[in-house]
């Protein structure tokens, strides 16, 4: 039994093309046509840039030079995050591959980067990998990490990624058991004593009530998660501020209260001060595509470009205090004071430098601090 999912093979062979690489190739090839060219990545938006941990994987062993900014890095309208220089019959058919890794990861990681940036001091957890294909759920889990949420839910980012998976309790738990206190009570008894104790309060009754039970019955309640239906929030934030002061009579001040459930931005910038963690669904993990394109800027050494487009191989300088990059030709004199961002990091097929998730996150984190610093969150939010 296989899944349909393409093989890593026919990833790396290119395969996976769009069909008019394929008659490129035989065309050019007929006509002895394989010029030099400089190709870059660009899209018309800000976000934050993951995914290039497998382009690099993609174009290892082609005879290309690349260059690209850092994973986590922020990057805005018109800057190239990822430019080829080779003949372009070498590396034409991947382009159908390199912005496939790119442009779902971005838009993942740009999310994320988001709804941290909303949420402010308050913690962000991805929960959405079951909206998406289970073969890239790792993926998902990365570029959300990388994008700044506190936490993963997919149990695969601990063997595939290395970082803990975090979570609570589901719905169909407390079913099993037909009885909150019960279940409530077996998780606590049962579960690794270093897992909080997030209690889910609204599987049959109003949320106030089950979370009255669930302090005065289970010893050690870490936090209350409210999941509540769409159908039945009403005033969610009034039903999350009677919690908050059920809690706090009993002398719970220190239980946190947890929400998710098809939650936006919008949501978390609303309720972020009476509320201790989100967990964050389908807005992360199936966030819409950033539409990198990827577009040849020089020819033999000259600027050609598509309407739209910038001619000429650039290089993007950044401004760390202001946060704002100026881009100048490759070739130019660098802008004096300010970061290079893209790095070579294929040099003639060989990988000079591998993604790094763990700096791809503290880069995303450095700038969304920066952000704050500046007071510039609501242009990033949104
Ligand atoms: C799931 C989980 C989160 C949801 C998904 C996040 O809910 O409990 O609240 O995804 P979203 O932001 O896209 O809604 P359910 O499927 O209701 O699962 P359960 O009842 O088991 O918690």
């Amino acid at each position: 039994m296989k899944f349909l999912v393409v093989s890593d093979d026919d990833i790396k062979k290119g395969v996976v093309t769009d069909k008019y690489f394929v008659w490129t190739e035989k065309v050019l090839k007929a006509k002895n046509v394989n010029p030099k060219v400089v190709a870059e990545v660009t899209t018309s938006g800000w976000g934050v840039f993951a995914g290039l941990n497998d382009v690099l994987k993609l174009l290892e062993g082609l005879p290309v030079d690349v260059y690209a900014m850092p994973e986590g890095s922020v990057f805005f309208p018109h800057e190239p995050v990822i430019t080829i220089v080779g003949n372009y019959l070498d590396f034409a058919r991947f382009e159908t591959s390199i912005l496939g890794f790119i442009c779902h990861a971005s838009a993942v990681a740009t999310q994320a980067f988001r709804f941290k940036l909303a949420a402010k001091d308050k913690e962000v957890f991805s929960f959405g990998t079951r909206r998406m294909h289970p073969a890239i759920a790792a993926a998902i889990e990365r570029a959300a990490y990388i994008g700044g949420v506190d936490g993963v839910s997919n149990f695969s980012a601990e063997k595939y990624l290395g970082i803990p998976s975090m979570g609570t309790m589901p719905h169909a738990m407390i079913i099993c058991f037909g009885d909150q206190v019960k279940a409530w009570r077996s998780f606590d008894e049962v579960v690794d004593a270093d897992v909080p104790r997030t209690m889910l309060v609204d599987t049959y009754f109003d949320e106030k009530t089950e979370t009255v039970m669930a302090v005065e019955n289970v010893e050690n309640v870490t936090a209350v998660r409210l999941d509540t239906p769409s159908s039945r929030r009403g005033k969610f934030r009034k039903i999350i501020e009677e919690v908050r002061w059920e809690l706090d009579i009993r002398g719970k001040r220190d239980v946190r209260i947890f929400v998710s459930g098809g939650l936006s931005l919008k949501d978390v910038l609303e309720l972020r001060d009476i509320v201790d963690a989100f967990g964050v669904g389908t807005a992360i993990s199936g966030a819409g595509p950033i539409d990198f394109a990827l577009d040849i800027v020089e020819k033999e050494g000259k600027f050609v470009a598509k309407r739209g487009k910038r001619g000429g191989m650039k290089q993007v300088y950044r401004d760390w205090e202001k946060l704002e990059d100026e881009v100048r030709l490759f070739k130019d004199e660098p802008a004096e004071g300010k970061e290079p961002m893209l790095r070579k990091v294929i040099e003639k097929g060989r990988v000079l430098a591998e993604a790094n998730m763990d700096e791809a996150r503290k880069l995303a984190l450095k700038q969304m601090e920066i952000i704050r610093r500046l007071g510039r969150e609501e242009e990033f939010i949104g």
